[in-house]
Order: C-alpha cells, then sequence, then structure tokens
C-alpha cells in the first residue's frame, strides 16, 4: 500500500523523465540534464578529472580532430554493429566502464548499468569500489556478460576473495587496473569539500533545493556504502588511498592470473613497452585508458597511442581504448585505428545521472545510432570493413 502510494506521488516525475530524456540528442544533452538534477558535489566528483584536466581535455580534442574518410557508391543499407569481444558476443563495440560510488550518482547505480547492458547486449563492468555488490549485479543481469574490474588493494585477501565470488557468480572477464598507485588530485572535490558520506553544510542545503527527486531517492533507498569493501568515510582521496598499494606490481599480476579462470585484460596501459610486455606474459587484452583523465594529468592520450600499440601487439591480444568517448563517431574512429573494443565511463554516468535504468538506456541509444549513421555515411555495413585508412586526425 505505502508502496503503490509512493509510486503515485513519483509518477509525474517519471513521465517527466521520459520527455526529458527523449529531448535529448547528445550524450552532452544528458550531461546538462545531469548536471540540473545531481548535487554539485556528485556532479563534480563525475564530471571533473585530476589537476588542470589536461588529459580529459586533449583526449576529447582528440576525437573531436578526426577527419573521416568516406567511400562513395558503396550500398550499406543494414549495418552490423555486432562484434566478438574477448570470447564473446557484443551487439555493440563498447562496454559498459567500471565506476566507483556510481549509486551516489543517482540510488539505482549498478544495477540500472548492468539491466541497461543486459537489455542493449553489451558486457558491464563492476567496480571493485562499486556501490552494488557482485552477486546483486548478476542479478541484474543475469544472462548477459559481467567484467570485474579489480583493484589490487594493500590488504590483499580482500581482493582475492573479490576474484573468487566474481568467478563463481559468473563473470567472464577480469580488468585489472593499474593506474591507481595512488588517488589522482580530484581538484574540484576538494574545492567542494566533497566526502563520502556527504555532509551537511549551507552550502549542500542551498545545492539541493531546486534538487528535490536526487535527495528524496537518496533518503528513501539502502543506505550508500561500497559493496565489497568496509571502509570509514572520509573524502575519496582518503578512501582511495587508504586501499590502495603504491607498491603492486607485475608479481601481482601473476598471482592474479593464476586465480583467474577467465579472460584477464590490463587497464590502464600507457606506452608501447609495457602492452608489448603484458602481452608476451600472456594476459588477453589491454585496455589503452588515462583512466578518464582522473589520474595522471598531462598523460598520453589512448586514442592517439593506439595505432602504435595495435601495430605492435594487435595480432596477438586485444586492444581497447577510452577516455573521453562521447559521441558514437569517436567508438568508429576508435574501431577503424584497430581498437577491437571501447569503454564508456562518464557517458554512461550522465545517463544514470539524468534518469536512472532509462537514462542509461538513452546512453545507449544515442550511441548506437551515431554508430550506425557515422558507418552508413562511410559507406560501411560491418565493424571490420571499418580500416585505418578511414581516419586521419587534424593538426
Ligand atoms: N576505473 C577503474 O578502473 N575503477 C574505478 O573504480 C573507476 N571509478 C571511476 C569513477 C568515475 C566517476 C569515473 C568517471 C571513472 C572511473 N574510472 C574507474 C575510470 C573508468 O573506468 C574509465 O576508464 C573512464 O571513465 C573513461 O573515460 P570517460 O569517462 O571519458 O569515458
Amino acid at each position: 500500500g505505502e508502496l503503490l502510494e509512493l509510486m503515485q506521488f513519483k509518477k509525474p516525475e517519471l513521465d517527466a523523465r521520459k520527455r526529458r530524456l527523449d529531448a535529448a540528442l547528445t550524450i552532452g544533452d544528458l550531461r546538462t540534464i545531469a548536471k540540473r538534477r545531481t548535487p554539485k558535489a556528485a556532479f563534480d566528483y563525475t564530471d571533473g578529472a585530476a589537476e588542470g584536466e589536461l588529459s580529459l581535455d586533449r583526449a576529447r580534442r582528440a576525437f573531436e580532430d578526426v577527419e573521416f574518410h568516406p567511400d562513395i557508391l558503396r550500398p550499406a543499407n543494414e549495418v552490423d554493429t555486432s562484434c566478438e569481444i574477448l570470447g564473446g558476443p557484443s551487439a555493440l563495440p563498447f562496454g559498459i566502464a567500471p565506476t566507483g560510488f556510481t549509486r551516489l550518482m543517482q540510488t539505482e547505480g549498478e544495477t540500472a548499468g548492468a539491466s541497461a547492458a543486459a537489455a542493449a547486449g553489451i558486457p558491464f563492468t563492476l567496480s571493485t569500489l562499486g556501490t552494488t555488490s557482485i552477486e546483486g549485479v548478476k542479478a541484474a543481469n543475469p544472462v548477459g556478460r559481467n567484467w570485474f574490474q579489480l583493484y589490487v588493494m594493500k590488504q590483499r585477501e580482500i581482493s582475492y576473495g573479490l576474484v573468487e565470488r566474481a568467478a563463481k557468480a559468473g563473470f567472464d572477464t577480469l580488468q585489472f587496473t593499474v593506474d591507481t598507485p595512488i588517488a589522482g588530485a580530484r581538484l574540484r572535490d576538494k574545492r567542494n569539500g566533497f566526502s563520502i558520506p556527504p555532509q551537511l553544510t549551507v552550502g549542500t542545503i542551498v545545492n539541493a533545493i531546486p534538487r528535490p527527486w536526487w535527495w528524496y531517492d537518496f533518503l528513501t533507498t539502502p543506505k550508500l556504502e561500497f559493496a565489497s569493501l568496509s571502509t570509514t568515510g572520509g573524502t575519496v582521496g582518503e578512501l582511495l588511498n587508504a586501499a590502495m598499494d603504491p607498491t603492486i606490481s607485475y608479481e601481482d599480476l601473476d598471482i592474479i592470473r593464476g586465480m583467474w579462470p577467465g579472460k584477464l585484460v590490463v587497464k590502464g596501459v600507457q606506452n608501447v613497452q609495457d602492452a608489448a610486455r603484458l602481452v608476451d606474459l600472456g594476459v588477453d587484452g589491454i585496455v589503452l585508458s588515462n583512466h578518464g583523465g582522473r589520474q595522471l594529468d598531462r598523460a598520453p592520450i589512448p586514442f592517439r597511442l593506439l595505432p602504435h600499440v595495435v601495430r605492435e601487439v594487435g595480432k596477438d591480444a586485444t586492444v581497447m581504448v577510452d577516455t573521453g568517448i562521447m559521441n558514437g563517431a569517436d567508438i568508429v574512429a576508435s574501431i577503424a585505428l584497430g581498437a577491437k573494443f571501447t569503454l564508456i565511463g562518464r557517458a554512461y554516468l550522465y545517463g544514470l545521472m539524468a534518469g536512472g535504468r532509462e537514462g542509461v538506456d538513452r546512453t545507449i541509444a544515442i550511441l548506437r545510432s551515431e554508430i550506425e549513421r557515422t558507418m552508413t555515411l562511410l559507406g560501411v555495413s560491418s565493424l571490420d570493413e571499418l580500416e585505418p585508412r578511414h581516419v586521419t586526425q587534424l593538426t
């Protein structure tokens, strides 16, 4: 009864959500809605990057500087956006990247991401710093593909326990993230006094007034906490630094390899030499990533690094890329330059903040139509017809 009452109370809001989302034509539109609806500290935590945010700006610019070279008069009636990735199918050449604190952005959190991924037929990645349990994600995406992102933490037993649980829950791929020996300097968080749990200050209260639905959800759904860690509160930097181990090494990779039955991917590779070494060591894939510009600022731009890494190891391992993907065209350009797959972080989170599960559906739909349109205009009808000659960079 009470639930029904709540639902009726929320219905006008849910109808408005649908109209709002339908009107969003780009990921940028979803970002605008997200910003309007999410408390400043949570939005900035998501939207922001490290230091001067140069890594992120440069990554975006590199995608904007793509020039496409279409072939003419090549009939492409139906485009096929599906691919084979790490031993399984994906309906689209991207999956959802691991993100921590996800229920902070919008309380549906990983459940929205995993169920939207299931509906779209793409893989979902759960972070070690996730706010939904491994089993909770499995329940939201019981048939589709789930991947687990591993941080090897100071307390190794916690990390090892997660690896075992993810294997048991049928997650098929492990992404071992290696670009976070310590937390990057997320200056927006410092300036906002952002901490977990959120602190009530005059500023947060004033900021809350035009965002009632976020607060309503926050106060009426289960408490926000890490699903896989037991930590005390603090700033995100403090939480990360308490958990992360700056001494992780190739030895850890070896141990993880021995524990994990599925595909093993290293996320956060930033040069050709490391890529080659990892492939020699037998990893199945690498993600070229600078963590969405949230760690080392002025880091190499993954998209620019891509052709060099593909030339070196592309035949022996699966090369994937992320950071700065905001348009299906960014994904098409990455595939043309030899990436087998891409990951989206913020594009997913903007959708989530803009409208929960339906917002993530909208993110995927926007990217899907951009991918299909770009491919059709390029004169290709499947992903493996995309070639390096389709892309140059303005400089
Ligand atoms: N990467 C991880 O490996 N583990 C994490 O817990 C994690 N948390 C993130 C939280 C947020 C809010 C964001 C935006 C990114 C996070 N990342 C994490 C990085 C993403 O997996 C991905 O590499 C990055 O978001 C890609 O860039 P994009 O946001 O421009 O798409």
